[in-house]
């Protein structure tokens, strides 16, 4: 277990602990504790296996039990009894706006609210303002957050509905009694955020198929249960639904389960003016509705289907109902980006500032997956939470990697690390670091990290300002957002691509999975404005190389190929990409 979770856990029970009213200095060294293990420099493994522990500062002896516990085990058993002593509603409650652990305590004591939705109550009955302490203000912040965590709770990651989706469909796929088996939904549709799973099977048992779904290793507990559907929850808390159909059905029914809604409407609409009924049954020679075999136009694949209704293939990523009918009609749907059309990755980081490995491991890591390039853009100095490079730190850096990019060379490696920076555009739009140096770097990414203001007009400012200076590549994750968890800052999202366009800047798709900034909606705009986009997995340690898939499958929900993103060149034909901005403002 590294230092970081042992930390948190600690943390945790100093919160828990301040929850059940124990004594502040009994809560307060579990906080202590946890500072000081952040703060040392040997892996706390090697500290334990040696009885070092008592190194640590302010460490007394009954903590030293419990580290030990927790490093050598993985678990702590008083951990799991203390959380088991508090109702998990007033856990919960730690994580509200507003909310610590004294606060909690006074709602519980006072007004005897044990789950989120009492206090949802007491707040809409006013009594949490009318408490010593609280306020309207408080009171208020409470519902918002409230009101948040509902629309978010039954939403999930990309990334982890992707992780939990696999494995399940390589067992559909291994069954005998499987034909064809699918993801469908908005997972297939590659949705940035999804509420459930959907899995599509054709088989002539269903029942052999609906008994392996509940019963495999990973379902937590099962929802329903039919002759040929099932709903299961996975581990992780995500629902996963299933449908059984027969080969014959499976490309309609592959097609109305894979959405989206809208797209199904607009494709239904299309069958109707010809004369036509499609439904997740078939496609029928019927005005009514019906799914009687006779009727059925046979199509062998999704394709036939498209096909049968005047349409190009529309690939599942676009089918939003964002133009894709126009497009397939008129045989103009492009042919996306690949993932596999990427050769690295322009915006990364290496423990020179907050990222984890070495630039020799970082390095090591891009020549394994075969990648060409791979930019270290660690932070500014401005970002000294992050441990951002001053000045002399990113000269030491820049000399740091053209000597690495030697030895690689010498080990006859193909990948190369690119000198970079990811600095910060502060206030009034000024960047961390001057010109001069900002020259020197192969790659400049410009990113707003903190300071944005609720006004809409300053923070679009600040991007343009950036990307009107001649030496800024691209703009990095340009809205701020965290996937459910905080909303973009707002700008000018046309007005900051316009003066892209202008400036020849690039903008960032940042494919981190919490991130997907730019958001795919308004890559459409942009590439129609000529700018051009670079998918980055902003990796802080080495195996975010991956989002770089995900990445990929976001840019095609944008509708972009491979001559719209920068990375997906080699390195010659970057290498000049780099310079032409510069070229252009003379710089
Ligand atoms: P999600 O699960 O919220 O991330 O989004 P989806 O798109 O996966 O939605 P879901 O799981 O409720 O349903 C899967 C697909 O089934 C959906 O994309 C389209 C189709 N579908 C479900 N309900 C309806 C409906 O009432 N009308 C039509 N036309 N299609 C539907
Ligand atoms: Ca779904
Ligand atoms: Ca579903
Ligand atoms: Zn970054």
């Amino acid at each position: 277990m590294d230092k970081e979770t042992v930390a948190g856990i600690l943390n945790d029970i100093g919160r828990l602990l301040e929850l059940k009213g124990e004594n502040p200095f009994k809560t307060r060294a579990y906080g202590n504790a946890a500072r000081a293990i952040e703060a040392i420099s040997e892996p706390l493994e090697k500290l334990a296996a040696e009885d070092r522990l008592g190194e640590i500062k302010g460490v007394g002896e009954g903590l030293q039990k419990k580290i030990h516990e927790l490093v050598t085990t993985g678990r702590l058993a008083y951990y799991e009894e203390l959380k088991a002593s508090i109702p998990p509603g007033l856990v919960a409650m730690l994580d509200l706006p507003g909310l610590g652990p004294k606060k909690v305590k006074a709602l519980h004591d006072r007004l005897a609210v044990e789950t989120i939705e009492q206090l949802d109550a007491a707040c809409r009955a006013g009594s949490v303002a009318a408490l010593d302490g609280f306020g309207d203000k408080t009171q208020a912040r409470i519902l918002e957050g409230i009101a948040f965590r509902r629309q978010y709770a039954t939403r999930h990651l990309l990334s982890d509905a992707l992780a939990a989706a696999e494995p399940v469909l390589e067992t559909l796929r291994a069954h005998p009694e499987v034909i064809r088996a699918s993801a469908a939904g908005s997972v297939r549709r590659h949705k940035e955020v999804i509420g459930d799973i959907d899995f599509l099977v054709s088989s002539k048992q269903p029942a052999e198929i609906i008994e392996l779904f509940t019963t495999q290793p990973g379902v937590l507990n099962v929802i329903a249960k039919g002759e040929t559907k099932a709903s299961v929850h996975l581990e992780g808390g995500l629902q996963a639904d299933l449908r059984v159909v027969s080969d014959a059905e499976y490309p309609f029914a592959l097609m109305y389960f894979t959405g989206s809604k809208e797209h199904n409407i607009a494709m239904r609409q299309r069958a109707i003016q010809r004369g036509l009924r499609l439904n997740e049954y078939g496609l029928f020679r019927s005005t009514e509705e019906t799914r009687d075999p006779k009727l059925l136009v046979a199509c062998k694949t999704e394709e036939e289907v498209f096909e049968k209704l005047g349409l190009a293939y529309i690939p599942p990523e676009l089918r939003e109902d964002h133009g894709e009918f126009e497009a397939a009609e008129q045989r103009r749907i492009p042919r996306l980006i690949e993932w596999t059309d990427l050769r690295g990755s322009l915006h990364n980081h290496s423990d020179w500032s907050d990222g984890r490995e070495s630039l020799e491991e970082v390095a090591g890591m891009a020549d394994d997956l075969g990648l060409d390039y791979w930019a270290i853009t660690d932070h500014s100095r401005s970002s000294f939470v992050a441990n951002g490079l001053d000045a002399a730190r990113l000269r030491r850096q820049i000399k740091a990697v053209r000597d690495l990019n030697r030895r690689l060379a010498d080990e006859g490696r193909n990948a190369r690390l690119l000198t970079g920076s990811e600095v910060d555009i502060l206030g009034g739009g000024r960047l961390d670091f001057e010109d001069g140096l900002l020259g020197e770097l192969d790659v400049v990414v410009a990113s707003l990290h903190q300071g944005f203001s609720q006004d809409e007009a300053e923070n679009t400012r600040r991007l343009v300002q950036a990307a009107q200076n001649p030496f800024v590549h691209m703009l990095g994750h340009p809205t701020g957002r965290l996937l459910l968890e905080r909303e973009p800052y707002k700008i000018d999202v046309h007005a900051v691509i316009d003066t892209c366009a202008a400036t020849g800047t690039w903008i960032e798709l940042n494919c981190n999975p919490y991130r997907f900034d730019l958001d795919w909606r308004h890559w459409p705009y942009a590439k129609s404005k000529g700018v051009k986009c670079v998918i980055n997995p902003d990796a802080h340690r080495s195996n975010q190389a991956g989002f770089l898939r995900l990445g990929a499958g976001i840019a095609r929900k944008g509708w972009l190929t491979r001559a719209d993103v920068v990375n997906t060149l080699p390195l010659p034909k970057l290498l000049e990409a780099l310079k032409a901005k510069r070229a252009r403002a003379g710089a």
